[in-house]
């Protein structure tokens, strides 16, 4: 049984200043716990939670109302340490499913004077952006939707910008747009996303936002598995904790911000959050090393027969795998302001993905694999052969994700993806096989920019892997891999 610290909520957040778009596992036991820290320091804040969910998970909703906001984060800091806080920040849940319930109030909540900042968790799909290119994808039905009915949007763009019409109409100073999604420069990909769709709606709106709305970027970091029936369990059984909002999360947690917020902000730097100029360099380590990782091992992983990624780190072929990603495919990649030191930065994240407290599943991370793969791998990859240096993880990557992608599943007829584009690729499986396949997969132009897919060093990489993890298979590869790469 864990040493169990916990830490209840104290004071009370008199107002609602900031309001969250996509009331998710992270969002929960990221940014809710640094304003509850907010919270419990000073006692009683103005920055109180308004979050809500778009279309997903409206049972979520309704049990957060039940429990007045009130649920619980346990961090996990090993086997034998955990602190389970009390969060009460969250003063309003609310749920916009397809009907639109609820949408007038998180519009009417948005527009409010009190409401100075609009944070986002919607996924990297839910900006409507293509991956390739973060160009606002017009053909997307939600966008062509909101294009038409801006008064009633559906999309997390759509949704801030008609609360954007409504301050700027009623005379109220925009609220600043913080993006806390996985995304390359996010700030600038959600002003992207909301000022492309104002200019098909209204060009005077789209000039107001361009000059008014602030869209600082950030990256944000704390490993979180979605919940299951299991984790439930222990925690009502290691600590007496029966709360169905309730989220299992790692110990660690960093949050860098752009300090930009017109209307102002919460002390968050009180909190450990690190305020910088620009976070590019911050949210691309990121990106690489950690989510870059994190995809390596959720397909190759899973190949591999591993369910977990603390599992997929006993296999030692694989963590030599990773290193040798991070240090050879990633670290040359990356340019650091003085002061971080990117070999400590590797060691810390395998010690986390090791973490074995915690049951985060490959699947999980293997979901939207084509909105996450251009900032994990292939910007990484274009900058690597423009280099004259070698791809090689990267390139069993993308076999890998390829192969993960269109395999046949003993007992399915075809396998369970979890993918925008899936039924495209459940097309190209069906036309192609072998390297027509691969061809097929790298002509993708909404994952790959045609500056790689163009590569015959690019293509022929992937192709050598893939031909030999079809003849191979993934565990004698990795074996050879580490086997001809020692430590
Ligand atoms: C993961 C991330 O599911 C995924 O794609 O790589 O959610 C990862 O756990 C977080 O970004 C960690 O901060």
């Amino acid at each position: 049984m864990p040493v169990v610290k916990r830490v209840p909520s104290a004071g009370v957040a008199a107002q609602i200043g900031i309001v969250h778009l996509g009331l998710g596992a992270f969002h929960r036991a990221h940014q809710a716990v640094y304003l509850q820290r907010h919270l419990n320091r000073h006692g009683a804040s103005d920055w109180g939670l308004c979050s809500a969910n778009l279309r997903s998970n409206r049972t979520l909703v309704d049990q957060l109302r039940e429990q007045d906001g009130r649920y619980h984060v346990a961090e996990y800091r090993d086997r034998e340490q955990v602190t389970l806080r009390e969060i009460g920040v969250l003063r309003q849940a609310l749920y916009v499913g397809e009907g639109g319930q609820d949408l007038e109030a998180l519009l009417q909540r948005m527009a409010a004077p009190q409401t100075r900042i609009v944070t986002l968790t919607v996924t990297e799909k839910g900006y409507c952006l293509s991956p390739a290119t973060g160009q606002l994808r017009l053909d997307d039905p939600t966008i062509a939707h909101d294009i038409a009915h801006p008064q009633a949007p559906r999309s997390a763009p759509g949704i801030v910008l008609e609360a954007l019409r409504r301050r700027r109409a009623a005379g109220v100073a925009a609220f600043t747009v913080l993006c806390c999604d996985n995304m390359p420069d996010n700030g600038q990909r959600t002003r992207q996303a909301v000022s492309a769709l104002a200019g098909q709606q209204d060009q005077g709106l789209a000039q107001w936002v361009n000059e008014h709305v602030a869209f600082p970027g950030c990256m944000v970091d704390r490993i979180v598995p979605a919940m299951d029936d299991e984790s439930f369990e222990r925690l009502a059984q290691q600590m007496d904790c029966n709360d169905p909002a309730a989220v299992v999360c790692e110990r660690f947690s960093q949050w860098v911000i752009e300090d930009h917020f017109p209307l102002g902000r919460p002390d968050w730097e009180v909190e450990g959050v690190q305020m910088v100029e620009d976070v590019r360099p911050f949210e691309t380590m990121k990106l690489r090393m950690l989510n870059g990782s994190h995809s390596l091992l959720a397909y190759i992983g899973v190949l591999a027969g591993h369910e977990t990624v603390a599992e997929a780190m006993l296999d030692a072929d694989l963590a030599r795998f990773i290193e040798c990603y991070m240090t050879r495919e990633a670290v040359p990649t990356l340019d650091m302001p003085a002061g971080i030191d990117l070999t400590v930065y590797a060691h810390d994240l395998t010690a986390r993905f090791a973490n074995d407290s915690l049951q985060h599943r490959l699947r999980q991370i293997a979901m939207d694999g084509s909105q996450k793969l251009p900032q994990r791998w292939l910007l990484g990859a274009r900058h690597l052969l423009d280099d004259g240096r070698g791809i090689a993880c990267t390139a069993l990557g993308i076999a890998a994700w390829i192969h993960y992608c269109t395999r046949s599943v003993p007992g399915a007829s075809t396998p369970v993806i979890d993918d925008p584009l899936r039924a495209t690729f459940a097309r190209l499986a069906e036309q192609f096989e072998g390297s027509s396949r691969v061809d097929a997969f790298l002509d993708l132009e909404e994952v790959f920019p045609v500056a790689l897919s163009d590569q015959s060093v690019f293509r022929q990489a992937v192709q050598a892997a893939y031909s030999a993890l079809l003849r191979d298979g993934m565990g004698p590869l990795l074996r050879a891999f580490a086997a001809s790469n020692p430590q």
